[in-house]
């Protein structure tokens, strides 16, 4: 334990960080800043060339940022295992999405383990960072990394800290977010408090892996499920005659014991529609039911089967059917100023219109295109609004201008209230979620 502590302390130590996306790549790029030679290990070929071309596919790290730790030699990536052997710490930081039956799809934490336990070493610490339901660290991980005959606690340190990226957050990164870490044992936890004390600004030690990973099923079920209340009191405000964000926006003016969240099209994103599922089919194995996790889950899912009941009827109001009507959809991204199109509840709106007849085309100044089915659609250009029967704005980018869609389009029915400051120049009706 001295010596990897000591190589840490020195920044001697080498990491390799297993998958090299969207937290990955910002963690092992912090991780050679801080002077540490950092590995990226990642079986897309086409990352590893990015990366040792001193190029970042993730808008969050810039190439600027990127090449000079190449060029110096303390960044690199490759696609061969071997680089886990010679690593004194090694962090997993891939997928951790659900199956077809909505169920934890571990598999990809799986493999990473498979690759570094032939090349686990004594002295070695492991992290694993990926998402995923509690119990599983210590349950399945330690077993399958013990089968190298090497001891945890002993041989070597295995712990648990929950990655917090926020995607395009302009404030919050991999250096000033505090970090959760968790050890399978006390010497664990002082391992990768030596480590990730050299790198970020503040540790949050908990009292094992399984409250590690508890605690970050709670911050993104908190989430889900308050995104889940407004998205009911949408439903009910439209039923009440109400305007639900008139209602929330007066609700934040209280200065304590409220927190806004926003209703919107759905819930989208690779964490908060699926994070809480891990939790709610880890305790469904105990014999507990999550109610308001699956019960979230079902009102969020639910909006976009909402949003485009809005549409038929708003169309209604023009004695028109959706059954060959051109919509535009505005923002396919799952939330605003970001290319991401994973889980974005567009997606669905676009099927559901395609479904009941709408000739459905899309502009997002993010998405070149996406794919709907089997087909794939590409962004339109902002023009000839007055062409479409409807424009439903999905996702709110920063870079729309919204006072002409609002002056052009013959109707809106917006679904992120984007339009909140320029509804007085609309030609037309703009109808709210
Ligand atoms: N959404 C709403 N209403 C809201 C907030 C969000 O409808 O009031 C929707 C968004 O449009 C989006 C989805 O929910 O479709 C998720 O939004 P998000 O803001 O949670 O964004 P994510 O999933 O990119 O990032 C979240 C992180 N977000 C914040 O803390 C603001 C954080 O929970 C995690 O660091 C991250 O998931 C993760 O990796 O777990």
């Amino acid at each position: 334990m001295s010596t990897l502590l000591d190589k840490i302390k020195r920044h001697e130590a080498q990491v390799a960080v297993i998958g090299i996306g969207y937290v990955g790549l910002p963690l092992a790029t912090e991780m050679a800043k801080a002077g540490f030679r950092t590995v990226g290990y990642d079986k897309s070929d086409e990352k590893v060339r990015a990366v040792n071309a001193g190029r970042s596919y993730i808008k969050d790290i810039a190439d600027a940022d990127l090449a000079p730790l190449v060029k110096e030699g303390r960044l690199r990536a490759s696609s061969d295992p071997s680089v886990l052997g010679a690593a004194d710490v090694v962090v997993i930081c891939v997928p951790t999405p659900l199956n077809k039956t909505k169920e934890p799809d571990n598999g990809f934490i799986i493999a990473a383990a498979e690759d570094l336990k032939p090349r686990l070493h004594k002295d070695q610490l492991v992290v694993l960072e990926s998402t995923t339901f509690p119990g599983f660290t210590r349950e399945v991980l330690l077993p399958k990394l013990q089968e190298s005959g090497l001891k945890v606690g002993q041989d070597f340190y295995l712990c648990f800290s929950p990655e917090r990226v926020d995607p395009g957050n302009p404030k919050y990164h991999t250096k000033n977010t505090p970090k959760v870490v968790g050890g399978t044992t006390p010497k664990c936890l002082a391992a990768i408090q030596a480590m990730y004390g050299e790198v970020i600004e503040r540790l949050v030690p908990v009292s094992s892996t399984d409250a590690a990973e508890m605690v970050k099923l709670l911050e993104n079920t908190f989430r889900a499920v308050n995104i889940g209340l407004v998205n009911e009191v949408a439903i009910m405000a439209q039923k009440l005659g109400l305007d639900s964000w008139e209602i929330i926006e007066a609700a934040a003016s209280k200065p304590f014991g409220f927190m806004p969240f926003y209703p919107g099209p759905g819930l989208g994103g690779h964490c908060i529609p699926v994070d809480p599922l891990y939790l709610s089919w880890k305790l469904k194995t105990l014999k507990y039911e999550a109610r308001f996790i699956e019960l979230a889950d079902d009102i969020n899912t639910h909006m976009p089967h909402f949003v485009v009941e809005k549409v038929a009827t708003a169309l209604n109001g023009d004695k028109k059917a959706v059954n060959g009507s051109r919509v535009l959809v505005l923002g396919v991204a799952y939330k605003r100023d970001i290319d991401d199109v994973r889980e974005s509840p567009a997606l669905d709106v676009i099927e559901l219109l395609q479904d009941r007849g709408a000739e459905v085309s899309y502009h997002d100044p993010w998405a070149a295109s996406v794919r709907i089915g089997e087909h794939t659609l590409k962004s339109k250009p902002l023009d000839g609004l007055d062409g479409y029967d409807a424009v439903v704005i999905v996702t709110d980018h920063s870079n729309v201008d919204y006072a002409r869609v609002v002056r052009e389009a013959r109707l809106v029915i917006d679904t992120r209230n984007a339009t909140r400051k320029v509804r007085g120049e609309a030609r037309g009706r703009v109808i709210g979620l």
